[in-house]
């Protein structure tokens, strides 16, 4: 093995940390790369990434005059998304991993997995990424080393993570890191040519896997967003899920914004959404109401933590957006636009004659003609979307016009509330306040939402996704709600933030959207602040506090009086219906449910009588 090391094209800078050295030469000796990039997040390594991917094919250099230091990839066609089917969580037994997970026995998969690994990368380059999910200085900081022979993983990582010589230095001698492993699957022959997109096309040949006891990750088969950048949902949710719970913070798949009154008072708020509900537009939203401003800390994942003073305190780890593109607009998310004006990947989006991108519902014309995600002459009148319904874009936070000043704070900020909301025509009301936080860690259990696009599988049906972790909770998920329940006696009550279930999706009999949404959810927010603040009127109803019909400022918003009734009813034959299905769903957990859930249940059952 030392044999072939120093044959090796190896650009190791000095390294103090022995395991790292180690466990890097054990990988190349495994995947048998033709050189190692170790990276050092410089521009300068940037530019050469960018420039070597628009060689090979990989990247389409963008206007320079309309999009600034920005590029378009398009992958292969199946791989456009996360993979929930072939995503694996190895813990010693399956009882660990729970029923909403594929668990797999960890020696039989490494060894799968290890002969998968063999010679992967042969013609390839194996780059070396040191990154860091949250500031260097916070208490809850994770440092991940992923290996990976896909350029367009180091470029998007730099953008997700902060990544680089500054991670190494903090790594010293001795620090643990979290090995990630990741390869497109996709060996090259000696003089085979490459292809734009390399992957393994078989989705059975495809991994993403996770062993908490180690803790490691492993990936083969796909360069697509979730399952080869790393830092993401691997380990800053499934992972540092099992990291939280022992440590005793949590991992969540929420945003973080904060909220300014007309009086400069500043709330902090955490919302859990499942996948493409719309968090990336409420963290950046532009109030309707005057006077008020929301600012953004992170779209996609929260790490929060109990801060010296009682209060919970979230922090985001990520420092960029791997943003939805269709649907991004000027009206749904001005702000996204302006984040994804320069310094950003596009990822299976149109490309238009003048070398900019194009997508569905961006709210400015389509190009007359243009080249579709699959690389193919398109029109807007083919009858076929341009852009996958997945596309993405990966933009740098820093460049978000509402980027809170505290985004980078080690610290976090301290949360006034948490939302948890989801895609749902019927029975679940506009917004409503939970009794205590025993009944919010029950509202988020019942989170659930009509499936999209952005997970395969069948769209438009209701899909229980508790916390909105469902595909991303690291273990049992009975374990996890006893994790949530126990932030009751891990500080004070009264120090916890107030718990909000909200549904901006409502619709009427006829299918109309009851709720305008978008920057006139600012007015719900207005209502939580007020209920923060023991001012907002509400009504007590067996579900929860829901504003009064004149609680909402809805000022300057056309609403009759009938949708307004409609969205804050408590439909009683509909929650009959949802107790039934929350019920059917917690009995996947058997005895890991945690007694006060059932016991909220029960009551609830009791109440809508
Ligand atoms: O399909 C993918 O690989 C991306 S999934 C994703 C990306 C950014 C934020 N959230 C998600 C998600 O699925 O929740
Ligand atoms: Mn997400």
């Amino acid at each position: 093995m030392l044999e072939n090391m120093t044959t090796l094209k190896n650009n190791q800078p000095k390294i103090a940390n022995q395991n790292l050295i180690a466990w890097v030469q054990e990988m190349a000796a495994l995947c048998k790369p033709t050189s190692v990039h170790w990276c050092d997040g410089s521009e300068t390594e940037n530019q050469s990434l960018c420039d070597l991917m628009v060689q090979s094919g990989t990247f389409i250099k963008l206007n320079e005059k309309k999009r600034p230091g920005s590029y378009l990839a398009r992958s292969h066609p199946s791989d456009v998304a996360r993979v929930e089917d072939r995503t694996f969580i190895c813990s010693q037994t399956a009882a660990e991993a729970g029923p909403t997970n594929n668990w797999a026995d960890p020696v039989k998969m490494k060894a799968e997995l290890l002969a998968r690994f063999k010679g992967c990368m042969a013609g390839r380059t194996m780059y070396v990424i040191p990154f860091a999910m949250g500031p260097l200085a916070s208490p809850i900081c994770k440092i991940g080393i992923e290996i990976t022979d896909s350029p367009y993983v180091v470029v998007n990582m730099r953008i997700m993570t902060r990544m680089g010589k500054s991670v190494l230095d903090k790594l010293g001698t001795d620090s643990e890191f979290i090995p990630c492993v990741h390869s497109v699957g996709a060996p090259l022959a000696p003089g085979q040519k490459d292809v734009a997109w390399p992957c393994e096309p078989d989705p059975k040949k495809k991994y993403i896997v996770h062993f908490p006891d180690d803790p490691s990750i492993w990936s083969y088969g796909s360069g697509y967003g979730g399952n080869a950048l790393l830092g993401k949902k691997c380990l800053a949710l499934r992972i540092a899920s099992t990291v939280a719970k022992r440590e005793g913070w949590m991992a969540e798949h929420m945003l973080i914004l904060g909220v300014e009154s007309p009086s400069n008072k500043k709330y902090y708020v955490a919302a859990a959404f499942p996948s493409a509900c719309g968090k990336t537009n409420l963290a950046m939203m532009q109030p309707t109401l005057p006077g008020w401003k929301v600012t953004t800390l992170g779209d996609d994942i929260a790490w929060i933590r109990v801060g010296k003073d009682g209060q919970l305190w979230a922090m985001n780890p990520e420092t960029g957006f791997f943003g939805v593109a269709p649907g991004t607009s000027a009206k749904s998310n001005p702000h996204a636009l302006t984040s994804c004006a320069k310094n950003t990947v596009f990822t299976n989006v149109v490309l238009t004659p003048d070398n900019d991108i194009w997508w569905e519902d961006m709210g400015v014309p389509a190009p007359a003609t243009g080249i579709d995600w699959e690389g193919n002459p398109w029109t807007p009148t083919s009858g076929k979307k341009g852009a996958h319904a997945n596309s993405r874009f990966t933009a740098p936070a820093s460049q978000c016009p509402v980027i809170d000043p505290a985004w980078q704070s080690p610290e976090g900020v301290p949360l006034s509330a948490i939302l948890f909301g989801g895609r749902r025509p019927g029975t679940i009301p506009l917004v409503n306040e939970a009794f205590d936080w025993e009944h919010g860690v029950f509202m988020g259990s019942a989170c659930g939402s009509e499936t999209t696009a952005a997970a395969l599988g069948t769209a438009g049906v209701l899909r229980r996704d508790p916390f909105a972790m469902l595909p991303f909770c690291g273990y049992n998920m009975g374990d996890y709600f006893a994790h949530w329940l126990s932030f009751a006696k891990k500080t004070d009550r009264s120090k916890l933030p107030k718990v909000f279930f909200v549904n901006w999706f409502r619709r009427s009999a006829e299918g109309k959207f009851l709720w305008p949404g978008y920057g006139d959810n600012s007015r719900v927010l207005k209502w939580i602040c007020e209920r923060v603040e023991g001012t907002g009127k509400a009504q007590t109803t067996p579900i929860g506090h829901i504003p009064t019909r004149d609680a909402l400022d809805l000022s300057g918003l056309n609403i009759s009086g009938d949708d307004l009734a409609e969205l804050l009813k408590v439909d009683l034959a509909g929650w009959q219906t949802e107790i039934a299905d929350v019920a059917a769903n917690y009995a996947k957990f058997g005895d890991k449910l945690p007694p006060a859930l059932n016991a909220q249940l029960d009551s609830l059952k009791q109440r809508i009588g």
